[in-house]
């Protein structure tokens, strides 16, 4: 399998860390659908990140989808996913908010680097940022009533959570006071010191 994407992208970055988890094997090509974007639209066409190519040679993209497949791959017992209804409806409400918060950091990036500054919308850019702190306020509110485990185990809410962090931080910190959140910036901390996470660096 092939994983195709930078992993400053908090997508790539999920696939890179939940395939690392799961104990499935796969190279990683750091191809950019920005500066090679030949290149990685010859793998590609739709030059989407992440790109997964699987040994069949089956073209797969969107993180969850891939995640999808990766899931079934990798079987119950390497599972990032709790089975438990009540367990995986938060799950996914974490994992939901958590790409949320990619969505609106990529657009605000996007906006911010792409468009040129004359061309900038405001109400724009207001609207995508306060859905921004939106789906972070809802976060911090479900680790206050529920933290989630930091004894080693990691969970596809955890990783997409850390990552979505740690994206949102690296590439928007004006957007964040020093003070807010701290139950995701706690957990996102504890994350990013884990092998796994240090072993797929975000730069
Ligand atoms: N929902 C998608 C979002 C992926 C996404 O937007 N990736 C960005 C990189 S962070 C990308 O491919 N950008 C190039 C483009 O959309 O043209 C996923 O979960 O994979």
């Amino acid at each position: 399998m092939k994983l195709i994407g930078m992993l400053d992208s908090p997508y790539v970055r999920r696939v890179a860390i939940s395939l690392k988890c799961m104990d499935l094997p796969f190279e990683h090509h750091s191809v950019s659908v920005f500066s090679t974007f030949a290149q990685f639209k010859a793998i590609n066409p739709v030059v989407k990140a992440p790109t997964l190519v699987c040994d069949g040679g089956e073209v797969l993209m969107d993180s969850s989808l891939i995640l999808d497949y990766l899931e079934s791959l990798a079987g119950p017992q390497r599972s990032l996913m709790p089975v438990a209804l009540p367990a995986r409806l938060h799950e996914l409400r974490l994992i939901g908010l958590a790409l949320a918060a990619c969505e609106k950091s990529v657009q605000i990036v996007y906006e911010r680097k792409l468009r040129p500054a004359e061309k900038q919308h405001g109400p724009w850019l207001e609207r995508i940022g306060g859905q921004l702190q939106a789906a972070y306020a809802e976060l911090e509110q479900e680790l206050q009533k529920q933290p989630l485990p930091q004894d080693g185990s990691l969970s596809q809410a955890g990783i997409s959570l850390a990552v979505a962090w740690s994206f949102s931080q690296m590439m928007l910190a004006d957007l964040f006071g020093p003070e807010q959140f701290p139950a995701v910036r706690g957990f996102a901390e504890y994350a990013e010191q884990l092998p796994v996470f240090l072993d797929t660096p975000a730069t």
